[in-house]
């Protein structure tokens, strides 16, 4: 990889990410059940019905990842506290070594040098509160608030960054109305007061950290470049649907107090009432953006009702999940993004990375090259990017796909669970270190 620190901005950070319930075994350690658990006991709904009941273990080899973390020269750790770990019922007593993980977790980092970036939610919502409705209930952004001031009041004067909810369009969307992720719906209602509650239980759990005195708070959003497949106008229109719908609702919602209008053609029927009123919750004002980007999508139209579009076939190279490399789309994200809706927010690309099982994994280290060089465009174009993290840190379980699609810089053998640095962790190691 031929890069040096110096070719990014002076202070620029380079991490891993990673998230609770894909690493660390979370049938272990007192915590709750979670929508996941029952989701991938319910056939068809994960490859083999693999769940993260033991994961990587990490909770129980804290050390010897953080060590491996240390040792790649990676200035930030981005992972997430689970709230059925902390809270097991979601709501109510918490769970005190739960808490004590987590506390021992950020300590472990600050030891060892390494900004501890916390995200609050990544998906494994409480079994108790998924019985209650979920996302689709208007109470979860009371629970939410709950939840982050009972972790944050824990590790919040110690945490470097801290986002409440990682990628709001799969929380939403792609679990409510693709139903390809838990609760694994596919309803329209469910869909608008997901999209929106999940919104709202951001702004309050911004709210929270600021009056906890927590610093540095920011959102990450997931994007994917939307291509129309031909030049047809009907193309173009439903490829502007789905970039409404992936891209842009979310952005407008915390940044401009406003959903687009391609979104609403579908959607406004289905939201709560007074659901304008909950802007300013939304709007808090927040220090950072995060980008988390992987691939592009090519979409045709289709007579279905909205959003009547479809997937068009890819065009390769792909990766394993069947995803077209297009780091074009990473500089694209970055300008648009300052220049519509951030300005001079420093933008962090909180995840990037690829699927593939091959080691060495020069396909890994190709992908992560182009896109650090969109990276480097997008800051030339003006573009107040501030730090890049790879996903991830090693393999996990890649939900709905189990344990096949292999993201890591370190290879897990999930039989033994030995960790084996590839190829692309020494090519970063090389010149973080
Ligand atoms: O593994 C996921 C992660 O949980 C969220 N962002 C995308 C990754 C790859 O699919």
């Amino acid at each position: 990889m031929d890069f040096k620190r110096s070719d990014f901005p002076e202070g620029f950070r380079f991490g891993v990410a990673t998230s609770a319930y894909q690493i660390e075994g979370h049938a272990q350690g007192g915590a709750g059940l979670t929508h996941w658990d029952s989701f991938a006991a319910t056939p068809g709904n994960v490859v083999r019905f693999e769940d993260g009941a033991r994961a990587c273990d990490h909770l129980n080899r804290l050390d010897e990842d953080l060590d491996l973390i240390r040792d790649l020269g990676a200035d930030v750790y981005r992972f997430s506290t689970s709230w059925a770990r902390v809270m097991p019922e979601g709501r109510g007593a918490a769970n005190k070594d739960g808490l004590d993980f987590y506390d021992r977790l950020v300590d472990g980092l600050l030891e060892r040098g390494i900004a501890p970036a916390v995200t609050l939610y990544h998906w494994e919502l409480p079994q108790a509160l998924a019985d209650r409705g979920g996302w689709r209930n208007a109470d979860m952004p009371d629970w939410f608030a709950d939840y982050t001031e009972t972790i944050m009041s824990r590790i919040g004067d110690r945490t470097w960054s801290a986002a409440p909810i990682n990628e709001p369009w799969c929380v939403s969307w792609l679990s409510h109305f693709e139903g390809h992720h838990a609760p694994g719906l596919r309803d329209i209602r469910a869909t608008a007061r997901a999209m929106h509650h999940v919104l709202v239980s951001h702004g309050r759990s911004i709210q929270v950290m600021k009056g906890l005195g927590v610093k540095n708070l920011g959102a990450v959003c997931n994007f994917e470049w939307a291509m129309p497949n031909t030049d047809s106008d009907a193309d173009i229109a439903a490829a502007a649907r789905y970039d409404a719908i992936y891209n842009r609702f979310f952005l407008g919602g915390l940044f401009k107090g406003d959903y687009p209008a391609e979104v609403m053609e579908g959607l406004e029927p289905h939201l709560p009432d007074g659901w304008q009123d909950d802007f300013a919750t939304i709007r808090s004002p927040l220090d950072w953006v995060g980008v988390n980007y992987y691939t592009n999508k090519r979409i045709s139209a289709t007579d279905d009702p909205w959003p009547a579009y479809a997937y068009a076939p890819t065009q390769g190279p792909l990766t394993d999940m069947g995803w077209e490399v297009y780091p074009q789309g990473l500089q694209d994200f970055l300008t648009r993004t300052a220049r519509e809706y951030t300005g001079d927010l420093p933008i962090y690309v909180t995840e990037n990375g690829m699927a593939s099982a091959t080691t060495p994994d020069p396909d890994r280290i190709a992908y992560l090259t182009d896109h650090l060089h969109s990276v480097q465009a997008a800051i030339a174009d003006g573009a107040p990017v501030a730090g890049y993290y790879v996903w991830s840190l090693m393999d996990n379980y890649e939900w709905a796909l189990g344990y096949e699609k292999r993201f890591g810089l370190v290879h897990v053998d999930f039989e033994t669970l030995a960790r084996t640095p590839k190829a692309s962790y020494h090519a970063l190691a090389n010149w973080w270190r």
